[in-house]
This record gives C-alpha cells, sequence and structure tokens, in this order.
C-alpha cells in the first residue's frame, strides 16, 4: 500500500457484516424447519450468555459469510447433546472398523488442501493408508528430491505449495478406470495427474491465462478433457497494462487433454467461475458462477440478485476452435464465450447464461445426468437444472426443473444412487437429505422433498457418497467434510484438525447414522472413493516404466566414473542391507550424479540414501531407480546411510563420501 489514507471508495467492513447480516435475518425468517431438530431447544450458557444453538450457528455463520464462507464461529462449548435429529436406523448399520489383517474394501482419495498432497484413505476404516506428494516436497517418499520430481515440480511453475480441492477420478464408460488421479492447485493455476499404478504424481501443468484454478473436474463418461475453472477475473493478458480497469478483466474455462497434459482451449466468460461439473454424455459442462456485477470488491460482487451458472456446449466450442474463430492468448486459443459475442448470438450459443439466485457456490451432476445441483450459498435453495432442457429450449427459465428449500448455506451435494441427493449445509451444521423426484414434483421453496437433517460438527463444505460422481454410485457410506472441529478432538494449540465425518446411509428414507468422526489435517477440501477393485497398484517397480532416462544398477555396475574436469557420476545399487559401493571418492567441487537402484524383488522393501550436509534423500522402492545431483562443495567425510528399516541390519546399511581438497 502506497498510503496510510484510506481510499474513499473503499467499502466500509463493518457495512458489509451489516449486510450479510441482514440477509440473514431474511433468510431465517423466510426458512420453515421441515424437520424438527432435536437440539433447536438447547442452550448453552457460555460466559454468562445465553444463546440458542440457532444464534451460535447464525453468529458463525455471519462471519463466516463475511469472510467468503471461511467460516469462524465464536462457539466453543462442549458437551451437550447434540443428537441426530431423526434416527430411525434399525440398527442395521454394519461395523465401520476393519478387523485386524483385513482390508478396507474402498479407496478413497483426499485433496490435502493447502499442504498441497492427496491422502489415500481407507474406506470404511477411514485409515490414512499413504500420502501423495504433489505440489509439496516430502521426504518420507523422496519427493522433490531426486531430479525426476525435482524437475517436474520446477516444469509445473517452481512453486513450493499447492492448494488442492477437487481430486477426480479418470473414467471410461462412467465408471472410474484406476488409471489417473487429477487435482487442481486453486492457488497458482494448476493441474496435476497422479498415476494410479504406482501412487505418483507424474505430470503437473501450470494453466496459462488464469488466476486460481477452482472448480476443477474430468469429462464424463470418458474422461477425454479436464475442465479447470478460473476463478479470479484478472486483466487478459495480464501484463500491468490493465491494472484497474474491470473491463478489461476475464474469467477462463480451460480444457486440458489428460494424456499430453496440455491446453486445447480456453473460454472467456463474463463473470467469476467457480465450481464445475459435466454431464454424462460428453456435451456440456456447467459451471457455477459469481459476480455477474463484474465488480472488483466484495459489495459490488454481491449486489444484483441473481447470477448466472454457464453451461459449456463443448462439441461446438471444439468447432469454433477448429474453425479458427479465436484470439491466441499465450499460445492457447481463446474463444470469446462472453454473452454478446457472435458466438453466443444464435439458437445455438456455445456458452448459455441460466439465471439462478445471487453467489451459489456447487455444481454436480446426478448419477443418471438428468440433472445439475446448484447449491444455492446465499439462497437456501438448491437449483436443479434439466439438463436435456438445455438443449431444446431458448428461453433459459425452461432449464429450470426443480427449486426445494434445503436449509442454510447449501455448498455441496452428493447422491447415493436410490434416487436421493444429500446437501450439505454450512451455516445449519447439518446435512439435509432429500428425494429427488419429489423436489421436481414439488413447487419453488418446498420443503417437502426433505427426508431427513442430520447434524454434524460442524460447518460442513464437500460431502460425498461412495463412487457418486460415476453413472453408477454405490451408496452405504458417506463422508461429510467439516471446515471446524471445535470440541471434538483433544485440543492441539490453536490450529485444529477439520473433522470428516463418516455416516452410514443405508437404503431407506431415513436411515443416516453417525458412525465416526475422524480428525483430518487441514484442510481435507474434498474426496472421491473407488472400489478397490477398479485400482490395480504395481508391488515393485517395472524399470521400463521408469521416468527420465536412469540405468537399472546392479551390483556388478556399482563404481564411481568421472565423467568432466568437475562430474562424477556415483553408480550404487541396494539391497538388504549394503549398497553397492562402501564408499567413493570425490573432489572438493565436483558436481555429483548419485543413481541408486533397488534391486530387491520382494515388495515393501524400501532402501533410502540420505547424505548428511548435502540435503540429499532418496526414497527407492524394489525394482526402482532414483537419481539425484548435487555438488560436494566441503571437504570432509559424509556417512551416506539407509533411511528405510529394511532388516536387522539396517542401521548398518551405510556407505562413505570422501570429499578431497581440490588444490
Ligand atoms: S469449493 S467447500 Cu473449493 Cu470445493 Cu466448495
Ligand atoms: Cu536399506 Cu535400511
Amino acid at each position: 500500500m502506497a498510503s496510510d489514507t484510506p481510499r474513499t471508495d473503499e467499502p466500509d467492513p463493518n457495512a458489509v457484516v451489516d449486510r450479510y447480516e441482514q440477509q440473514l435475518d431474511d433468510l431465517l425468517a423466510e426458512v420453515d424447519e421441515p424437520t424438527p431438530r432435536a437440539d433447536d431447544s438447547i442452550t448453552l450458557e457460555l460466559a454468562g450468555l445465553e444463546l440458542s444453538r440457532r444464534d451460535l450457528m447464525k453468529a458463525g455463520g455471519t462471519v463466516g459469510l463475511a469472510t467468503g464462507l471461511a467460516g469462524c464461529s465464536t462457539w466453543v462449548g462442549g458437551g451437550g447433546s447434540r443428537q441426530p435429529t431423526s434416527s430411525s436406523n434399525d440398527g442395521q448399520t454394519p461395523a465401520h472398523t476393519v478387523p485386524p489383517g483385513e482390508l478396507d474394501e474402498y479407496y478413497g482419495f483426499w485433496s490435502g488442501g493447502h499442504s498441497g498432497e492427496i491422502r489415500v484413505v481407507g474406506i470404511p476404516s477411514m485409515r490414512e493408508l499413504m500420502r501423495i506428494p504433489v505440489f509439496n516436497t516430502e521426504g518420507a517418499r523422496g519427493y522433490g528430491h531426486d531430479d525426476t520430481t525435482s524437475e517436474l515440480l520446477a516444469e509445473g511453475g517452481g512453486y513450493s505449495w499447492g492448494d488442492n480441492h477437487h481430486p477426480a477420478l479418470s473414467e471410461t464408460g462412467g465408471d472410474y478406470d484406476g488409471e489417473y488421479l487429477f487435482v487442481n492447485d486453486k492457488a497458482n493455476g494448476r493441474i496435476a495427474r497422479v498415476d494410479l499404478t504406482y501412487f505418483e504424481t507424474d505430470a503437473i501443468l501450470d494453466v496459462p491465462n488464469v488466476q486460481a484454478v477452482h472448480g476443477f473436474c474430468v469429462q464424463s463418461p470418458d474422461t477425454e478433457y479436464l475442465f479447470g475453472n478460473g476463478e479470479f477475473r484478472t486483466p487478459l493478458p495480464n501484463d500491468g497494462r490493465a491494472l484497474d480497469s474491470p473491463d478489461e478483466y476475464a474469467s477462463l474455462f480451460t480444457a486440458v487433454d489428460p494424456e499430453s497434459m496440455s491446453v486445447e482451449w480456453q473460454v472467456r466468460v463474463d463473470g467469476n467461475l467457480d465450481i464445475v461439473d459435466t454431464d454424462k454424455d460428453g456435451r456440456w459442462a456447467i459451471a457455477s458462477a459469481y459476480n455477474s456485477e463484474e465488480a472488483t470488491d466484495v459489495q459490488g460482487m454481491t449486489h444484483d440478485d441473481r447470477d448466472f451458472v454457464k453451461a459449456f456446449d463443448v462439441p461446438r466450442i471444439q468447432q469454433a476452435v477448429d474453425a479458427g474463430n479465436y484470439e491466441e492468448i499465450n499460445g492457447v486459443p481463446v474463444v470469446d464465450g462472453r454473452r454478446d459475442s457472435p458466438l453466443n448470438q444464435s439458437d445455438t450459443p456455445i456458452v448459455r447464461y441460466i439465471p439462478t439466485p445471487k453467489s451459489p457456490h456447487c455444481v454436480e451432476v446426478g448419477p443418471n445426468g438428468d440433472y445439475a445441483f446448484v447449491a444455492g450459498k446465499l439462497s437456501p435453495t438448491v437449483t436443479m437444472l434439466d439438463i436435456a432442457a438445455l438443449d431444446t429450449s431458448s428461453d433459459p427459465d425452461d432449464v429450470v426443473a426443480g427449486r426445494p428449500k434445503v436449509g442454510l448455506g447449501p455448498l455441496h451435494t452428493t447422491f447415493d444412487g436410490n434416487g436421493h441427493a444429500y446437501t450439505s449445509l454450512f451455516i445449519d451444521s447439518q446435512v439435509a437429505k432429500w428425494d429427488i423426484q419429489a423436489a421436481v414434483e414439488a413447487d419453488t421453496n418446498s420443503t417437502e422433498p426433505i427426508l431427513e437433517k442430520y447434524d454434524v460438527h460442524y460447518n460442513p463444505g464437500h460431502i460425498q457418497a461412495l463412487e457418486a460422481m460415476t453413472t453408477d454410485p454405490a451408496g452405504e457410506w458417506l463422508v461429510s467434510l467439516n471446515k471446524l472441529s471445535k470440541d471434538r478432538f483433544l485440543d492441539v494449540g490453536p490450529i485444529h484438525p477439520d473433522n470428516d465425518q463418516l455416516f452410514h446411509i443405508g437404503q431407506g428414507e431415513k436411515s443416516m447414522e453417525l458412525v465416526a468422526d475422524h480428525p483430518a489435517y487441514p484442510e481435507p477440501h474434498d474426496c472421491v472413493f473407488a472400489h478397490r477393485d477398479k485400482l490395480s497398484p504395481a508391488k515393485t517397480w517395472d524399470p521400463s516404466d521408469y521416468k527420465g532416462d536412469k540405468p537399472f544398477v546392479t551390483p556388478a555396475d556399482s563404481g564411481v566414473e568421472r565423467t568432466g574436469e568437475r562430474s562424477v557420476h556415483v553408480r550404487a545399487s541396494a539391497m538388504r542391507s549394503e549398497y553397492g559401493i562402501p564408499d567413493f571418492q570425490v573432489k572438493e567441487g565436483d558436481e555429483v550424479t548419485l543413481t541408486l537402484t533397488n534391486i530387491e524383488e520382494v515388495p515393501d522393501i524400501i532402501h533410502g540414501a540420505a547424505i548428511p550436509a548435502h540435503d540429499i534423500n532418496l526414497a527407492v522402492a524394489p525394482q526402482d531407480t532414483r537419481q539425484a545431483t548435487f555438488t560436494a562443495d566441503e571437504p570432509g567425510v559424509y556417512w551416506v546411510y539407509c533411511t528405510y528399516f529394511c532388516s536387522a541390519l539396517h542401521l548398518e546399511m551405510r556407505s562413505r563420501m570422501l570429499v578431497e581438497p581440490r588444490e
């Protein structure tokens, strides 16, 4: 900031909070409680105050909304009876614990939020099985420490962290094919691919022309594209020419080829894009959006009463690109999808703008592809869009198939494949379960489709049922990813874990049952589940799958080769429990390339190599080769040691690096 004097056009923060409070009061006055809540009557004595739970939620919700749903409640009270609002479970809930020695039935892939990683969790046990570093460096897997993964991170933008939001599994025929997991980095506008044979990141794309890839999904039913929404509007191109001219700002929808991990094309639209999902026919990608006012401050962004969901007609956009109907910006074909674009002035626009209540949050397409569900966030409703009508009607109002009133702060919807939708309610701290067909038949704003509401702890964001993004969800279990855990776990200082709650959802109309609280390192934004039979992870490496140009080093190949005046190549095999060379000598200032092959054929025997004072850390799985290049800049003796406990002689698994002074 150049000056301490406040700008006169700056919004008064108190006024913003007041506005949201007013908005929330209006909502509260408007909402009829469809299901009696067992704890509505609960009051808590807190610092001499008697507050109803509703007041507390309101307090949390107001501040949360005013800070972009960051979530922050004044409620720190513990205890109290927070019972399910309806619990007619007939005792049929299966155990979610998996006995020792037995395996989980499903893989869960959690995005790790600003940890930049993916976490692999077994369902239903909720046991964390593995972490896959993506945008972060990670010691246990040597990720960002060996040459190949360091280059991957450098070429993928060179940032030291990412903000993972939406993990998505590759699909074939509307089902997970077990090949890849993709995830976006909201912070630095990137998309990464994880190879599910090795559970390892193998590509990172830094998407041009956008800031913040937020909404992200794979195309259904076959993953021919990945779609990412650039959320923050910036000048296009963002090169300093137009700093404070909002007319020059743009938000872009990006299509990526999942095999080459390169951008195919982008579409410029009005307003800010948020979340995206596709239909099940490879035709439409449907994105939520806000700020149709195109303001650059919060007040301006929420001024109007409605915003527009955007439906992208993917084949027509592809045709426009093929016909050369684009502007090339930073090497990417950018198609004009703004409302007044000539490409939108016909019965067959490339982007359809469908009015919704202001600032909706998520779009999720239901399993049979009939409807897209747009959660209202500031509106207590979910707007259901009839996907077939996108093609047949030129009246956007015809496209709205239903709009049930589900509760306060609806953010995300998931599906069990039995005709039910489940919507997370951030402000109410609940999950609303409702009947999809009943919502089509009911009037707008009806609460009749609601079957059941269940309290969660607290303030849920994403919510996922098993395989909900496929055409045939497995139902059975549902996870509510709650942003706040408050009093549910031991205190661990002022930064709390999140709380992922596991529900058994059963088959009936009122059959949700909370079975587990699960603390999660912040912030696991979203997750996705696949049956274990759909994946086939490798137990050892196949050397023909090596990334980069690396040899397989046997004990006989082990040794030191001088490759130049100031460079040496050290090759070593590793097996229980010795390196192929007991010691090696280099000269001060040499660039050393250390290539290490784990020649074990037995699964689960990992060897590592750490070199003190040189920041060297390799983790090498059976039949894998990893390589690190570094400078030996200080003369002396350095013990190389194995970092993975590989046998009773693991502690003896060492080599010596001798760095002789250079005259
Ligand atoms: S958005 S909490 Cu980043 Cu997934 Cu809805
Ligand atoms: Cu090899 Cu420890």
